[in-house]
């Protein structure tokens, strides 16, 4: 029985070695400590020993028993841990790693170029004024000389919340919010979104970004609005961009133009991106303040003189970024978006 016993263990300590996995370790354990396994069979056959050897057999079975369960539980154990470790070297992070740097967004390029406008104007001496998307009739089209059966007042042309409430299709009425505060000198600019039911098409949106410039005070000209244009595109484009002015009609202005610039891709020797004119599409609508804009607003128009224009922000980010279609500035591709 002891040199059986020996063998036994032996056996099954040799398995319990070269044993790879937990499912090797598993066959070991059912072939000696099963329900049929090898000790199992001698514990079941200890009462049919005579009785002297019994307590003998049954001391020296349980040992080896123990031994085998002692070294079982020794090798699982460690095949455990190998597995962990496998499992944890596979997961490690690799803290000294490449990695691409975080994805930050940007401004948008039309924000970036309402920047840009603010700060080219601020430099030149002109107050920065917010004001409301929302506005009045008398705002937008009354105090701003505008005749009743003006085609802009019709709500195919604009968007009306009440009869006497729209959405503003132009910053033109901050002229009569910043007239109407009273206080002159004036020099502002105002910029933000207008609204038009305008058809979409490459150069129109329905929603669209205009920065207003008004200035008031005595002995305002022509040339003034001529020089503060100049100035101002010079200092967005560079210095070997033109003007082009063309008369024009706007209720709130007397004389009034608009206004385009060299084309800034080609600078005027005629390319795909003007239609091969060297001229930029329509940036600008302007003129001298109207008289009786002046006196709606309760300023003197025997004393004060002034210009006004509004300018087509996103136009102008069109020219500036060389795009040929406005949506572009929309449609949130951020493979478009990325490029700036
Ligand atoms: C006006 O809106 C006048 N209020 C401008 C003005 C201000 C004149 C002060 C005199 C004194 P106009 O409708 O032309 O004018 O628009 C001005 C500019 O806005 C255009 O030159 C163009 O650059 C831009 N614009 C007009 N409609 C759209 C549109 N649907 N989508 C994109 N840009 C537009």
């Amino acid at each position: 029985m002891e040199k059986n016993l020996k063998d036994i263990l032996a056996k099954a300590e040799h398995e319990i070695d070269s044993a790879l996995n937990l499912d090797d370790l598993e066959k070991v354990r059912v072939t000696y400590l099963g329900k049929k396994g090898k000790i199992t069979d001698l514990k079941k056959n200890i009462s049919n020993l005579p009785n002297e050897e019994k307590p003998m057999a049954g001391k020296l079975i349980n040992e080896t028993s123990k031994k085998i369960e002692k070294s079982l539980s020794k090798k699982i154990d460690a095949v455990n841990k190998e597995i962990l470790d496998a499992k944890i070297k596979k997961e490690k992070i690799d803290v000294t790693a490449h990695f691409d740097k975080n994805e930050s967004g940007h401004l948008a390029l039309i924000n970036q170029t309402l920047e840009e406008l603010e700060s080219i104007f601020q430099n030149m001496g002109f107050d920065v004024v917010e004001g409301p998307e929302i506005d009045t009739v008398k705002n937008v089209f009354d105090d701003l000389n505008s005749p009743a059966d003006h085609p802009a007042r019709s709500t195919s042309d604009t968007f009306y919340i009440t009869d006497d409430i729209l959405l503003r299709p132009h910053t033109s009425s901050m002229q009569i919010r910043v007239m109407n505060k009273g206080k002159l000198p004036i020099k502002m600019v105002s910029a933000g979104r207008v609204f038009r039911n305008d058809e979409v098409d490459a150069t129109h949106s329905p929603m669209f970004h205009q920065l207003e410039c008004l200035v008031v005070d005595e002995g305002v000209s022509m040339a003034n609005l001529k020089a503060t244009l100049e100035t101002f595109i010079k200092e967005m484009f560079g210095d070997d961009i033109k003007l082009r002015y063309r008369p024009h009609h706007f209720p709130f202005t007397e004389p009034s133009l608009e206004v385009d610039a060299t084309c800034p891709v080609c600078r005027g020797e005629g390319c795909p991106a003007c239609g091969n004119t060297g001229w930029s599409m329509e940036l600008l609508g302007g003129g001298m303040v109207h008289p009786k804009v002046l006196e709606a607003c309760g300023i003197d128009s025997e004393k004060y003189t002034g210009f006004a224009f509004g300018l087509g922000v996103d136009r102008i980010a069109m020219v500036k970024y060389g795009l040929d279609d406005i949506r572009l500035l929309y449609d949130n591709d951020k493979r478009f978006l990325e490029q700036f």
